[in-house]
């Protein structure tokens, strides 16, 4: 009697324990991972303690670390702060749209790569971070899921920082002379004028 309880790839069936060659086989406890792409994204911003009113950049950039080829890829912007007011973006395809924030990557070959420029002004001080996220790809991934953000995977990054108080300078203390604090310093000045103007007077008058 022949040993029958190996199993039989040939017909899909396992050996004498399943002798009913129709009978279909479960397998429990038993899992297949089968994935395509690798998509990797980070996150930076140039100035993370910016003073309110100031610019910041922030670089997107997505890779795909294979092994195949990823096609429709998208980025978005997802918890993007009402103080961050958008400017301009270059170096790809972006909907600044607050309803949208996405980024057209498309296809992404295995190991290229993908930058996009977002350029922002500070409206705020305060926390201005902000997250960006894979958005979808037409191929599974093999550790991350697009668009299931807040779970935070390789697929998910942040950047921010404090943004501090409106920079004090001389042009903001002479515009703001009505608020009681530039008149401190404008008065003053005028009164200097007045003075030399007034000391000019009499000394023309002494010379005559
Ligand atoms: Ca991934
Ligand atoms: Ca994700």
């Amino acid at each position: 009697m022949p040993n029958t309880s190996a199993i039989d790839l040939s017909n899909g069936l396992l050996g004498d324990k399943y002798a009913n060659p129709i009978t279909p086989v479960t397998w429990v406890g038993a899992s297949v991972h089968v994935y395509a792409v690798d998509l990797e994204l980070t996150k930076e911003v140039d100035n993370g303690s910016p003073n309110e009113g100031q610019q910041v950049m922030f670089t997107i950039t997505v890779i795909n670390k294979g092994p195949l080829d990823a096609t429709g890829v998208q980025v978005e912007d997802v918890a993007w702060p009402d103080k961050l007011r958008y400017d301009e973006h270059s170096g790809g395809t972006y909907d600044p749209d607050p309803a949208s924030r996405i980024w057209t990557v498309g296809d992404l070959d295995a190991g290229a790569s993908a930058t996009l420029y977002i350029t922002a002004t500070v409206m705020q001080e305060g926390d201005f971070e902000n997250v960006a996220e894979v958005y979808a790809c037409n191929e599974p991934d093999k550790d991350s899921t697009p668009n299931n953000y807040p779970t935070i995977e390789d697929d998910t990054d942040a950047a921010g920082g404090e943004a501090g108080p409106t920079a004090v300078t001389l042009s903001s203390f002479t515009s703001r002379s009505s608020a009681g604090l530039g008149a401190s310093f404008v008065w003053p000045w005028m009164a200097g004028v007045a003075a030399l103007a007034m000391s000019s007077v009499l000394w023309v008058r002494r010379r005559r």
